[in-house]
Protein backbone atom coordinates (compact mmCIF):
# COMPACT_ATOMS: atom_id res chain seq x y z
CA UNK A 1 0.00 0.00 0.00
CA UNK A 2 2.56 2.51 1.05
CA UNK A 3 4.86 1.56 -1.70
CA UNK A 4 2.14 2.32 -4.05
CA UNK A 5 1.16 5.26 -2.86
CA UNK A 6 4.53 6.49 -3.29
CA UNK A 7 4.96 5.97 -6.88
CA UNK A 8 1.64 7.71 -7.21
CA UNK A 9 2.48 10.44 -5.40
CA UNK A 10 6.17 10.81 -7.27
CA UNK A 11 3.85 10.57 -10.21
CA UNK A 12 1.99 13.44 -9.23
CA UNK A 13 4.20 15.27 -8.69
CA UNK A 14 6.50 14.76 -11.71
CA UNK A 15 3.19 15.80 -13.87
CA UNK A 16 2.42 18.63 -11.26
CA UNK A 17 5.86 19.94 -11.92
CA UNK A 18 5.45 19.46 -16.27
CA UNK A 19 2.09 21.45 -16.24
CA UNK A 20 2.36 24.28 -18.48
CA UNK A 21 -1.22 25.78 -17.97
CA UNK A 22 -3.35 26.45 -15.37
CA UNK A 23 -5.84 23.91 -16.91
CA UNK A 24 -3.64 21.36 -16.50
CA UNK A 25 -2.71 21.95 -12.96
CA UNK A 26 -6.17 22.09 -12.04
CA UNK A 27 -6.42 18.42 -13.43
CA UNK A 28 -4.06 17.22 -11.63
CA UNK A 29 -5.58 19.08 -8.41
CA UNK A 30 -8.94 16.94 -9.41
CA UNK A 31 -7.41 13.93 -10.10
CA UNK A 32 -5.51 13.69 -6.41
CA UNK A 33 -7.58 15.58 -4.21
CA UNK A 34 -10.31 16.23 -5.90
CA UNK A 35 -14.06 14.51 -4.75
CA UNK A 36 -12.86 10.98 -6.70
CA UNK A 37 -9.24 11.85 -6.52
CA UNK A 38 -6.91 9.02 -5.32
CA UNK A 39 -5.92 10.97 -1.71
CA UNK A 40 -9.38 11.31 -1.12
CA UNK A 41 -10.02 7.88 -1.54
CA UNK A 42 -7.27 7.33 0.87
CA UNK A 43 -8.69 9.26 3.32
CA UNK A 44 -11.90 7.67 3.44
CA UNK A 45 -10.26 4.35 4.46
CA UNK A 46 -9.35 5.93 7.54
CA UNK A 47 -12.94 5.05 8.74
CA UNK A 48 -12.81 2.14 8.29
CA UNK A 49 -9.67 1.75 10.49
CA UNK A 50 -8.65 0.69 14.03
CA UNK A 51 -7.61 3.54 16.10
CA UNK A 52 -3.59 2.35 15.92
CA UNK A 53 -4.05 1.61 12.55
CA UNK A 54 -5.38 5.13 11.89
CA UNK A 55 -3.03 6.64 14.24
CA UNK A 56 0.21 5.23 11.95
CA UNK A 57 -2.03 6.26 8.13
CA UNK A 58 -3.69 9.05 9.35
CA UNK A 59 -0.52 11.75 9.63
CA UNK A 60 0.77 9.44 6.35
CA UNK A 61 -2.29 10.11 3.83
CA UNK A 62 -2.37 13.78 5.38
CA UNK A 63 1.40 14.05 4.69
CA UNK A 64 -0.02 12.49 1.17
CA UNK A 65 -2.45 15.39 0.72
CA UNK A 66 0.12 18.60 2.10
CA UNK A 67 2.29 17.19 -0.41
CA UNK A 68 0.76 17.48 -3.62
CA UNK A 69 -1.54 20.68 -2.19
CA UNK A 70 2.17 22.31 -1.60
CA UNK A 71 3.32 21.07 -5.15
CA UNK A 72 -0.12 22.48 -6.72
CA UNK A 73 0.31 25.64 -5.21
CA UNK A 74 4.01 26.73 -5.42
CA UNK A 75 3.32 25.51 -9.00
CA UNK A 76 0.33 28.05 -9.91
CA UNK A 77 2.56 30.76 -8.40
CA UNK A 78 5.22 30.03 -10.83
CA UNK A 79 2.82 29.90 -13.92
CA UNK A 80 1.39 32.94 -12.77
CA UNK A 81 4.64 34.74 -12.61
CA UNK A 82 5.27 33.32 -15.93
CA UNK A 83 2.42 34.81 -17.44
CA UNK A 84 2.90 38.18 -15.80
CA UNK A 85 6.51 38.39 -17.25
CA UNK A 86 5.31 37.47 -20.22
CA UNK A 87 2.32 40.14 -20.59
CA UNK A 88 5.13 42.90 -18.77
CA UNK A 89 7.50 42.04 -21.86
CA UNK A 90 4.52 42.17 -24.69
CA UNK A 91 3.00 45.72 -23.41
CA UNK A 92 6.41 47.88 -23.20
CA UNK A 93 6.07 51.19 -24.21
CA UNK A 94 8.29 52.45 -27.04
CA UNK A 95 8.49 56.22 -25.77
CA UNK A 96 10.73 57.12 -29.13
CA UNK A 97 7.32 56.66 -31.12
CA UNK A 98 4.78 59.93 -31.40
CA UNK A 99 2.06 60.61 -29.53
CA UNK A 100 -1.11 59.10 -30.90
CA UNK A 101 -3.37 61.73 -31.86
CA UNK A 102 -5.99 63.00 -28.99
CA UNK A 103 -9.50 64.96 -28.98
CA UNK A 104 -8.11 68.52 -28.39
CA UNK A 105 -10.34 71.29 -27.13
CA UNK A 106 -9.97 75.00 -27.24
CA UNK A 107 -10.25 77.88 -24.69
CA UNK A 108 -12.97 80.24 -26.08
CA UNK A 109 -11.56 84.09 -27.41
CA UNK A 110 -13.81 85.30 -24.17
CA UNK A 111 -12.30 82.64 -21.42
CA UNK A 112 -8.93 83.99 -22.62
CA UNK A 113 -9.40 87.51 -22.84
CA UNK A 114 -11.26 87.39 -19.37
CA UNK A 115 -8.07 85.51 -18.48
CA UNK A 116 -6.08 88.45 -20.20
CA UNK A 117 -7.64 90.76 -18.41
CA UNK A 118 -7.19 88.93 -14.64
CA UNK A 119 -3.51 88.63 -14.95
CA UNK A 120 -3.05 92.40 -16.54
CA UNK A 121 -4.96 93.81 -13.38
CA UNK A 122 -3.36 91.75 -10.66
CA UNK A 123 -0.34 93.45 -11.49
CA UNK A 124 -1.72 96.40 -11.17
CA UNK A 125 -3.22 95.34 -7.36
CA UNK A 126 -7.11 94.36 -8.83
CA UNK A 127 -8.73 91.32 -7.53
CA UNK A 128 -11.27 89.43 -9.27
CA UNK A 129 -14.98 89.74 -7.73
CA UNK A 130 -17.72 87.64 -9.22
CA UNK A 131 -21.62 87.73 -7.76
CA UNK A 132 -24.94 86.27 -9.19
CA UNK A 133 -26.48 86.48 -12.38
CA UNK A 134 -30.09 86.86 -10.64
CA UNK A 135 -29.87 89.69 -8.65
CA UNK A 136 -32.09 92.09 -6.88
CA UNK A 137 -33.71 95.24 -8.19
CA UNK A 138 -31.71 97.02 -5.21
CA UNK A 139 -28.66 96.21 -5.99
CA UNK A 140 -28.42 96.43 -9.91
CA UNK A 141 -30.47 99.42 -10.07
CA UNK A 142 -31.48 101.70 -6.93
CA UNK A 143 -27.92 101.29 -5.19
CA UNK A 144 -25.87 102.84 -7.80
CA UNK A 145 -28.63 105.71 -8.00
CA UNK A 146 -31.13 104.49 -10.56
CA UNK A 147 -34.48 104.79 -8.01
CA UNK A 148 -37.86 103.48 -9.67
CA UNK A 149 -38.63 105.97 -11.64
CA UNK A 150 -35.59 106.75 -13.08
CA UNK A 151 -34.74 106.65 -17.22
CA UNK A 152 -31.88 104.79 -17.33
CA UNK A 153 -33.62 101.93 -16.24
CA UNK A 154 -35.63 101.81 -19.35
CA UNK A 155 -32.62 102.31 -21.20
CA UNK A 156 -31.25 99.15 -19.80
CA UNK A 157 -33.92 96.61 -21.63
CA UNK A 158 -34.34 94.40 -18.42
CA UNK A 159 -35.24 90.94 -18.10
CA UNK A 160 -37.67 91.02 -15.05
CA UNK A 161 -38.48 88.31 -12.63
CA UNK A 162 -42.55 87.70 -12.60
CA UNK A 163 -42.51 87.34 -8.91
CA UNK A 164 -41.39 89.71 -6.31
CA UNK A 165 -38.33 89.11 -4.90
CA UNK A 166 -36.99 89.05 -1.02
CA UNK A 167 -36.84 92.20 0.78
CA UNK A 168 -33.94 93.83 0.83
CA UNK A 169 -32.61 97.50 2.16
CA UNK A 170 -36.08 97.50 3.86
CA UNK A 171 -38.09 97.41 0.61
CA UNK A 172 -39.25 94.39 -1.20
CA UNK A 173 -37.04 93.86 -4.26
CA UNK A 174 -37.63 92.12 -7.97
CA UNK A 175 -35.34 89.99 -9.10
CA UNK A 176 -33.66 90.72 -12.29
CA UNK A 177 -31.09 89.37 -14.95
CA UNK A 178 -27.96 91.44 -13.99
CA UNK A 179 -27.93 94.50 -16.83
CA UNK A 180 -24.49 94.90 -15.68
CA UNK A 181 -21.44 93.66 -13.21
CA UNK A 182 -21.54 97.01 -11.32
CA UNK A 183 -23.99 94.86 -8.64
CA UNK A 184 -20.68 92.65 -7.89
CA UNK A 185 -18.96 96.15 -6.82
CA UNK A 186 -21.58 96.92 -4.38
CA UNK A 187 -21.67 93.82 -2.93
CA UNK A 188 -17.37 94.22 -3.24
CA UNK A 189 -17.86 97.48 -0.94
CA UNK A 190 -20.35 96.75 1.32
CA UNK A 191 -18.72 93.18 2.14
CA UNK A 192 -15.16 94.53 2.24
CA UNK A 193 -15.36 97.96 3.19
CA UNK A 194 -12.39 100.70 1.65
CA UNK A 195 -9.65 101.03 -0.13
CA UNK A 196 -10.50 98.37 -2.31
CA UNK A 197 -9.18 97.38 -5.94
CA UNK A 198 -11.47 95.27 -8.00
CA UNK A 199 -12.69 94.11 -11.90
CA UNK A 200 -15.89 92.44 -11.91
CA UNK A 201 -16.16 90.40 -15.48
CA UNK A 202 -18.83 88.32 -16.06
CA UNK A 203 -22.11 87.91 -18.28
CA UNK A 204 -24.47 90.55 -17.92
CA UNK A 205 -28.19 90.09 -19.94
CA UNK A 206 -30.35 92.50 -21.77
CA UNK A 207 -33.70 92.00 -24.11
CA UNK A 208 -31.82 93.18 -27.40
CA UNK A 209 -30.41 91.28 -30.17
CA UNK A 210 -29.05 92.43 -33.74
CA UNK A 211 -25.62 92.13 -35.32
CA UNK A 212 -23.59 93.68 -32.70
CA UNK A 213 -26.32 92.92 -29.94
CA UNK A 214 -27.01 89.56 -28.07
CA UNK A 215 -29.29 89.14 -25.25
CA UNK A 216 -26.25 87.75 -23.21
CA UNK A 217 -22.79 89.41 -23.45
CA UNK A 218 -19.55 89.73 -21.26
CA UNK A 219 -18.61 92.50 -19.54
CA UNK A 220 -15.70 93.49 -17.45
CA UNK A 221 -15.99 96.42 -14.93
CA UNK A 222 -13.01 98.13 -12.55
CA UNK A 223 -13.40 99.92 -8.94
CA UNK A 224 -11.02 101.60 -6.98
CA UNK A 225 -11.77 103.08 -3.77
CA UNK A 226 -9.00 105.16 -2.04
CA UNK A 227 -8.59 108.30 0.02
CA UNK A 228 -7.76 111.26 -2.75
CA UNK A 229 -8.59 109.12 -5.53
CA UNK A 230 -8.97 111.13 -9.24
CA UNK A 231 -8.92 111.43 -13.01
CA UNK A 232 -5.68 111.07 -13.52
CA UNK A 233 -5.58 107.59 -11.54
CA UNK A 234 -8.74 106.74 -14.60
CA UNK A 235 -6.80 107.93 -17.15
CA UNK A 236 -3.29 106.27 -15.96
CA UNK A 237 -5.09 102.89 -15.25
CA UNK A 238 -6.91 102.94 -18.21
CA UNK A 239 -4.23 103.59 -20.20
CA UNK A 240 -1.77 101.17 -18.67
CA UNK A 241 -4.49 98.56 -19.21
CA UNK A 242 -5.10 98.85 -23.01
CA UNK A 243 -1.46 98.87 -23.66
CA UNK A 244 -0.58 96.02 -21.74
CA UNK A 245 -4.10 94.72 -23.44
CA UNK A 246 -3.21 95.06 -26.89
CA UNK A 247 0.52 94.95 -26.49
CA UNK A 248 1.49 98.34 -27.97
CA UNK A 249 3.01 101.47 -26.80
CA UNK A 250 1.33 104.00 -28.73
CA UNK A 251 -2.18 103.39 -27.22
CA UNK A 252 -3.41 106.95 -26.86
CA UNK A 253 -6.71 107.89 -25.06
CA UNK A 254 -9.43 111.09 -25.15
CA UNK A 255 -11.46 111.39 -22.70
CA UNK A 256 -14.98 112.61 -23.44
CA UNK A 257 -17.64 113.97 -20.90
CA UNK A 258 -20.32 111.86 -20.56
CA UNK A 259 -23.28 110.88 -18.17
CA UNK A 260 -23.57 107.70 -16.52
CA UNK A 261 -26.10 107.90 -13.07
CA UNK A 262 -23.21 106.02 -11.00
CA UNK A 263 -20.66 107.63 -12.03
CA UNK A 264 -20.33 111.80 -11.74
CA UNK A 265 -18.19 113.22 -13.30
CA UNK A 266 -18.70 110.58 -16.26
CA UNK A 267 -16.25 110.21 -18.82
CA UNK A 268 -16.47 107.84 -22.36
CA UNK A 269 -13.10 107.02 -23.30
CA UNK A 270 -11.86 106.91 -27.00
CA UNK A 271 -8.81 104.93 -28.50
CA UNK A 272 -6.60 106.10 -30.96
CA UNK A 273 -6.60 104.31 -34.67
CA UNK A 274 -5.11 104.08 -37.69
CA UNK A 275 -5.15 102.74 -40.99
CA UNK A 276 -3.13 100.05 -42.02
CA UNK A 277 -3.97 99.10 -45.91
CA UNK A 278 -7.47 99.40 -45.43
CA UNK A 279 -7.89 97.86 -41.78
CA UNK A 280 -8.24 99.79 -38.57
CA UNK A 281 -5.46 99.23 -35.92
CA UNK A 282 -5.33 100.40 -32.37
CA UNK A 283 -2.78 102.83 -31.70
CA UNK A 284 -1.59 106.63 -32.61
CA UNK A 285 -3.12 109.70 -32.23
CA UNK A 286 -6.38 109.62 -33.46
CA UNK A 287 -6.27 113.63 -34.78
CA UNK A 288 -3.36 113.14 -37.18
CA UNK A 289 -4.44 112.44 -40.84
CA UNK A 290 -5.72 109.16 -41.80
CA UNK A 291 -6.59 108.53 -38.13
CA UNK A 292 -9.63 108.18 -36.10
CA UNK A 293 -11.01 107.59 -32.68
CA UNK A 294 -13.08 104.86 -31.81
CA UNK A 295 -15.38 104.53 -28.59
CA UNK A 296 -14.36 102.06 -26.43
CA UNK A 297 -15.19 102.38 -22.57
CA UNK A 298 -17.52 103.95 -20.14
CA UNK A 299 -16.12 105.32 -16.95
CA UNK A 300 -16.12 108.14 -14.28
CA UNK A 301 -15.47 109.20 -10.30
CA UNK A 302 -17.86 106.98 -8.13
CA UNK A 303 -21.13 109.15 -7.92
CA UNK A 304 -21.48 110.07 -3.76
CA UNK A 305 -24.89 108.80 -3.84
CA UNK A 306 -23.13 105.37 -4.68
CA UNK A 307 -20.44 105.37 -1.79
CA UNK A 308 -23.51 106.10 0.39
CA UNK A 309 -25.37 103.33 -0.89
CA UNK A 310 -22.42 101.02 -0.26
CA UNK A 311 -21.82 102.54 3.09
CA UNK A 312 -19.25 105.02 2.65
CA UNK A 313 -18.59 107.79 3.76
CA UNK A 314 -18.14 109.79 1.06
CA UNK A 315 -16.11 112.74 2.02
CA UNK A 316 -13.01 110.31 3.58
CA UNK A 317 -13.37 107.82 -0.07
CA UNK A 318 -13.05 108.79 -3.38
CA UNK A 319 -13.00 106.68 -6.46
CA UNK A 320 -13.50 105.64 -9.92
CA UNK A 321 -15.09 103.07 -12.22
CA UNK A 322 -14.97 101.92 -15.74
CA UNK A 323 -17.05 99.05 -18.01
CA UNK A 324 -16.01 97.88 -21.19
CA UNK A 325 -17.70 95.00 -23.17
CA UNK A 326 -15.24 91.78 -23.25
CA UNK A 327 -16.55 90.81 -26.53
CA UNK A 328 -15.85 93.96 -28.45
CA UNK A 329 -12.08 93.71 -26.86
CA UNK A 330 -12.04 90.10 -28.09
CA UNK A 331 -13.30 91.20 -31.62
CA UNK A 332 -11.32 94.29 -31.73
CA UNK A 333 -7.85 92.18 -30.07
CA UNK A 334 -8.07 89.04 -32.30
CA UNK A 335 -10.23 89.83 -35.57
CA UNK A 336 -13.67 88.78 -35.05
CA UNK A 337 -16.40 90.52 -37.04
CA UNK A 338 -19.52 89.12 -36.11
CA UNK A 339 -20.57 88.97 -32.24
CA UNK A 340 -23.33 86.53 -32.81
CA UNK A 341 -20.69 83.76 -33.65
CA UNK A 342 -19.41 83.59 -30.02
CA UNK A 343 -22.29 81.88 -29.05
CA UNK A 344 -23.12 79.89 -31.41
CA UNK A 345 -20.82 76.70 -30.43
CA UNK A 346 -19.48 76.24 -34.17
CA UNK A 347 -16.87 73.55 -33.38
CA UNK A 348 -14.78 75.06 -36.98
CA UNK A 349 -14.97 78.68 -35.22
CA UNK A 350 -13.49 77.35 -31.78
CA UNK A 351 -11.20 75.51 -33.56
CA UNK A 352 -10.13 78.68 -35.49
CA UNK A 353 -10.34 81.41 -32.84
CA UNK A 354 -9.68 79.44 -29.98
CA UNK A 355 -6.52 79.42 -27.85
CA UNK A 356 -4.36 76.31 -26.36
CA UNK A 357 -5.74 75.58 -22.97
CA UNK A 358 -2.02 74.83 -22.23
CA UNK A 359 -1.40 78.26 -23.19
CA UNK A 360 -1.57 80.34 -19.91
CA UNK A 361 -1.76 84.09 -20.41
CA UNK A 362 1.44 85.95 -18.62
CA UNK A 363 2.62 89.36 -18.12
CA UNK A 364 6.43 87.53 -18.96
CA UNK A 365 5.25 85.71 -22.01
CA UNK A 366 2.47 88.58 -23.39
CA UNK A 367 -0.97 88.13 -22.39
CA UNK A 368 -2.37 87.23 -25.71
CA UNK A 369 0.03 84.52 -26.91
CA UNK A 370 -1.56 83.28 -30.10
CA UNK A 371 -2.39 79.19 -30.02
C1 LIG B 1 -19.96 100.98 -9.08
C2 LIG B 1 -19.85 102.30 -9.44
C3 LIG B 1 -19.67 102.66 -10.74
C4 LIG B 1 -19.13 101.18 -13.99
C5 LIG B 1 -19.21 101.90 -15.29
C6 LIG B 1 -19.57 102.28 -17.43
C7 LIG B 1 -19.25 103.53 -17.01
C8 LIG B 1 -19.93 101.92 -18.84
C9 LIG B 1 -20.52 100.23 -20.42
C10 LIG B 1 -19.33 99.94 -21.25
C11 LIG B 1 -19.74 99.11 -22.42
C12 LIG B 1 -21.30 98.96 -20.35
O1 LIG B 1 -20.61 96.85 -21.66
S1 LIG B 1 -21.05 98.15 -21.86
O2 LIG B 1 -22.21 98.36 -22.65
N1 LIG B 1 -20.15 100.66 -19.09
O3 LIG B 1 -19.99 102.79 -19.68
N2 LIG B 1 -19.55 101.34 -16.45
S2 LIG B 1 -18.89 103.50 -15.40
O4 LIG B 1 -19.42 102.08 -12.99
C13 LIG B 1 -19.60 101.70 -11.70
C14 LIG B 1 -19.71 100.37 -11.37
C15 LIG B 1 -19.87 100.02 -10.04
C16 LIG B 1 -20.14 100.57 -7.66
Amino acid sequence: MTGSDDIRLSEALAAIDVAQTIDALEAQRVAALGKSGWVSALLKTLGGMTPEERQVEGPRIQGLRAAVSDAIDAKKAALEAAALDAQLAREVIDLTLPAPAAPKGSIHPVSQVMDELAEIFADMGFSVASGPEIEDDWHNFTSLNMPESHPARAMHDTFYFPDEGPEVAGAPTRMVLRTHTSPVQIRAMTQQGAPLRVIAPGRVYRSDSDATHTPMFHQVEGLVIDEGIHLGHLKWTLETFLKAFFEREDIVLRLRPSYFPFTEPSVEVDVGWQDVNGRRVLGGDGDAPGHGWMELLGSGMVNRRVLEFAGLDPDKWQGFAFGVGVDRLAMLKYGMDDLRAFFDGDGRWLAHYGFDPLDVPTLSAGVGAKA
